[in-house]
């Protein structure tokens, strides 16, 4: 009895990645928090339900049915669990983006984040300014304002341990690929030795976005501002889902679509190419399995793109667009391209990489509004830019993150 239901939790949770991988969007995901005992994505009433099952031995333990994390499930986790649903919990063990269970005080106010542009910029839409950042030549302009202010620490993947100790912080978020690389074992060591964490986590990958942001939010104290920036994703990849889950083979876009070095394109395997899948394109070089590829130039000449989207990474955005206007003069300068369907039809577009951030949402329908101006006509990605702006961070966006701006796309 106990293995088929355990069976049918099994099929029903692979029947929800599946369905999110098909999709793009994390509608269900385990949310990574110890008290989480049934693994759906929240702490709620049924957790406490599900601990009394599993004493009741009608249950077997989840991974995170050990609310306090202290090796056994018995009432002192369900006790746990009533205060995470009040509020009043005094930690938290969570499993950050690398796999580590890392137990923490909460709520957190004093946070160091060496995550480059977007640990920053996530914190600040949580409602929290960091302690300290690294160093990033990516902020745009506005975000540089709000945090001019704020020391920094050395560089997300060199950060200057003494100087994040000096500031006492409770924690200090990283980015996952520094971790696994081994960037920080002897800051950690020293962090750990003061009862500071580390926790590693990713913002700006799709598919970890919502669990990554409501740990996030529980450990600040800031729940309610990350489901709201889970519900802003949703409402978006939905009517990105909504609008092109019909398109025909012959109806697809086909683009080329290239990054900042010169004839960079992407491939299976990486965030943009899942991007342009999800918005219902197909990259020109969809015969290429790799997700960095460079390709021939006559290349692209021959496959004649509809639409052409150049995104350089790290572009620290201004309220200027003469450089992206630069950029493109550049690219219809290159020989042979005046001759392409998508110069010709003013298909040609600059989207700056960092409409992406952590809104992966707004690069989307940026992406799917340039593939599908028809379906997209109501749908100005600019002006949604700048309601996140508004709502989030509480300022204006006068950013230039487009050119041609995208309510011209047609
Ligand atoms: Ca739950
Ligand atoms: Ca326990």
């Amino acid at each position: 009895m106990r293995t088929t239901t355990n069976m049918r939790l099994m099929m029903t949770m692979a029947l929800c990645v599946l369905f999110s991988i098909q999709s793009g969007i994390a509608y269900n995901f385990a949310l990574g928090i110890f008290g989480n005992a049934n693994m759906d994505d929240t702490i709620d009433e049924s957790d406490i339900a599900f601990i009394r099952e599993i004493i009741g031995g009608t249950q077997k333990a989840t991974a995170f049915a050990d609310a306090n994390y202290d090796g056994r499930i018995d009432e002192k986790d369900i006790t746990q669990i009533q205060s995470i649903i009040m509020g009043n919990e005094t930690n938290l063990t969570i499993v950050d983006g690398v796999g580590r269970n890392v137990t923490v005080s909460v709520p957190i106010e004093n946070i160091v984040t060496i995550a480059g542009s977007y640990g920053p910029e996530m914190l600040l839409a949580l409602g929290i300014k960091p302690l300290a950042i690294s160093e990033s030549k990516s902020h745009a302009v506005q975000l540089q304002d709000m945090l001019k202010d704020v020391p920094t620490v050395g560089s997300s993947n060199e950060p200057d341990s003494e100087a994040i100790l000096g500031l006492n912080p409770e924690i200090v978020h990283c980015y996952e690929n520094f971790y696994k690389q081994g960037s920080y074992e002897k800051m950690e060591k020293a962090l750990n030795s003061r009862g500071i964490g580390l926790i590693a986590m990713d913002f700006h990958k799709p598919g970890n976005f919502d669990n990554a942001i409501r740990i996030m939010g529980y450990l600040l104290g800031r729940q309610e501002r990350a489901d709201s920036l889970i519900d802003f994703e949703e409402s978006n990849m939905n009517l990105i889902q909504e609008r092109t889950k019909n398109l025909t083979d012959e109806e697809r876009t086909y683009l080329y679509f290239e990054s900042s070095k010169d004839f960079a394109t992407r491939g299976p395997g990486d965030n943009t190419y899942d991007a342009i899948v999800l918005c219902g394109g197909r990259s020109i070089f969809d015969d290429i399995a790799e997700p960095y590829p460079t390709v021939d130039p006559e290349a692209i000449i021959q496959r004649d793109p509809h639409v052409v989207i150049k995104t350089p990474d790290g572009f620290a955005a201004t309220n200027n667009a003469e450089p992206l206007i630069e950029v493109l003069n550049s690219l219809k300068n290159r020989t042979g391209w005046q001759d392409l369907n998508a110069v010709k039809d003013g298909r040609l577009y600059f989207l700056n990489g960092g409409t992406r951030s952590v809104h992966n949402s707004i690069f989307c329908l940026f992406l799917a509004k340039a593939l599908y101006p028809d379906r997209f006509n109501d749908v100005d990605p600019e002006s949604i830019y700048r309601q996140w702006y508004n709502k989030f961070l509480g300022i204006d966006n006068n950013l230039v993150m487009v050119y041609p701006p995208s309510e011209s796309w047609q």
